[in-house]
């Protein structure tokens, strides 16, 4: 069994890429189940297969402790990690060869406190587990917004210290020239960080700050290496994605090519 989780600031298309990843896996003959961990989602493009709302939404916390939507969704995330075998259970019943884990609209609040990293690791319990980080594209077309997403992104990673994978999203919305720039910064984001260097955004006190274009620069490298451009609306990019996620789970090779103890 693998564990796929979908990272990423609100509205980056963690949940269309959980639909559009499970639907992939299955029409190529794997089983694959989708975990909806966001107790705050309305409404979900796919019907999960496990969800946390079974056992507490943010609407119930709102109530019970009187609290406010902010609050509420911190709370309920909190207190999910109380449901983990509950969920651990039905996701054994069901004996998936994947398991797409979508979670909760607002990044901060489920990779930055306790919680999250906690769910990650009592629901992988050892099985081989990958984390998509996903970014919109668009957003990346600037050094303003590329700089603090990357750094976002490195900080997600060692909040749980399992090997990510950087997803541009949206890419269906990106003109000719803004994908070839995409293409260009991937194929070589060093490249872009020297064109950056002596750029206003590392400049502290009048002088630029070698300590912070180090960070930026390890930042922007581990997000941009082994990205992958995708649209979830389209379908474009999800067979790059589905082999970086093979190099992970699989060490590149197929799940046929296991034994069937080491696939469940
Ligand atoms: N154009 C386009 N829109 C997308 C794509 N993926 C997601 N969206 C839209 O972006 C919005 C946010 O997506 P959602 O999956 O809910 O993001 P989440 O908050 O990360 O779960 C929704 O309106 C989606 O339909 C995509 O590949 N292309
Ligand atoms: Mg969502």
């Amino acid at each position: 069994m693998y564990y796929v989780f979908l990272l990423g600031p609100a509205g980056s298309g963690k949940s269309l890429l959980t639909a559009v990843l499970h639907d992939w896996l299955e029409e190529h003959g794997m089983n694959a189940i989708t975990l909806n961990l966001d107790p705050a989602a309305d409404w979900l493009p796919y019907t999960p297969d496990v969800d946390i709302r079974n056992y507490i939404t943010v609407e119930d916390v709102m109530k019970r402790y009187n609290l406010g939507p902010n609050g509420a969704l911190v709370t309920a995330v909190d207190l999910s990690i109380n449901y983990i075998k509950e969920l651990i259970d039905e996701i054994d019943e069901l004996k998936p060869n994947y398991v797409i884990v979508d979670t909760p609209g607002q990044l901060e609040v489920f990779a930055f406190r306790k919680a999250g990293p906690i769910m990650i690791d009592a629901l992988a319990r050892g099985f081989k587990t990958a984390v998509l980080f996903l970014l919109e594209a668009y957003m990346l077309l600037k050094p303003s917004t590329l700089i603090p997403l990357s750094i976002l992104s490195l900080a997600t990673a060692l909040s749980h210290r399992k090997p990510q994978i950087t997803i541009i999203t949206k890419s269906d919305l990106l003109s000719k020239e803004e994908t070839a720039h995409i293409l260009r910064l991937l194929e070589n984001p060093l490249d872009f960080l020297t064109t950056l260097k002596g750029y206003e955004y590392f400049i502290v006190s009048n002088t630029p700050s070698d300590e912070i274009l180090t960070i930026v620069e390890t930042a922007i490298r581990n997000t941009l290496e082994n990205a992958v451009l995708i649209s979830a609306l389209i379908g474009q990019g999800i067979d790059e994605l589905y082999a970086g996620l093979q190099r992970i789970l699989a060490g590149g090779e197929d799940f046929y090519t296991e034994e069937p103890s080491e696939i469940l």
